[in-house]
C-alpha cells in the first residue's frame, strides 16, 4: 500500500517537495504525478481506477480554482488530503477556499497553503497509515520527541545569547 501524491502542474513540485521528502524519511511508498482536474480530466479518472487498490491516502497539491482533491475524492472512498499551493494571484486564498469548501459527503481534508501544508500533508498521510502499523506510530512518536528537543536546544541557545547580549 502507497501513498499518491498528486499535483496539478510540474510548477507546484517545489511546494510540494517536503510532502516527497516526509514520506521518504518515514519510509513509506509514494507515487508522484502531475494530472490535472481540468487539463486531463480523464488520465486522472483512469489513473485512480488502475492505483486505488493499492493505495492507502491521496495526497493532492494544486493552486487556483483548485479541484484536484475534490475530483480525487469523488473517485475513492480512500482518504485525501490537499494542499493549496501558493499562487501569486490572490496569495493562494483561492486554492485554500477551492479545497476548504467541499460540498458535505466528500471531504478533502485541506491543510495549510503552501510548503507547510505539504509537509503538514506527509506528516497526516504517515499517522492515517501509522493507524495500522505499530512500527510506524513508534517512528512518528520519534518524530515528535526530536522535533521538541530540537526547541529545548533552541531555547537553550536562545537564552545563551541574551546573557551574552547583557539583555537578562
Ligand atoms: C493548477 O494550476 C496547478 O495545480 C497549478 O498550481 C496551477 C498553474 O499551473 P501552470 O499554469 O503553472 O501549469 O492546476
Amino acid at each position: 500500500m502507497s501513498v499518491v501524491i498528486l499535483m496539478g502542474s510540474d510548477s507546484d513540485l517545489d511546494q510540494v517537495r517536503p510532502c516527497v521528502q516526509v514520506l521518504k524519511d518515514f519510509g513509506v511508498e509514494a507515487k508522484v504525478r502531475v494530472l490535472s482536474a481540468h487539463r486531463t480530466p480523464e488520465a486522472l479518472h483512469h489513473f485512480v481506477e488502475e492505483v486505488d487498490g493499492n493505495t492507502s491516502v491521496y495526497v493532492c497539491a494544486a493552486g487556483g480554482a483548485a479541484h484536484l482533491g475534490g475530483v480525487v475524492a469523488s473517485l475513492t472512498s480512500k482518504p485525501v488530503i490537499g494542499v493549496p499551493i501558493l499562487m501569486s494571484t490572490l496569495g493562494g486564498a483561492d486554492s485554500l477556499y477551492s479545497m476548504a469548501q467541499m460540498p458535505g459527503g466528500v471531504p478533502v481534508a485541506t491543510m495549510g497553503i503552501g510548503k507547510a501544508g505539504a509537509k503538514n500533508a506527509g506528516l497526516l498521510a504517515v499517522q492515517i497509515i501509522s493507524l495500522s502499523s505499530p512500527e510506524l506510530t513508534e517512528k512518528y512518536k520519534e518524530y515528535r520527541v526530536g522535533m521538541a528537543a530540537e526547541v529545548a536546544k533552541k531555547d537553550a541557545k536562545l537564552q545563551a545569547k541574551l546573557q551574552e547580549e547583557n539583555l537578562l
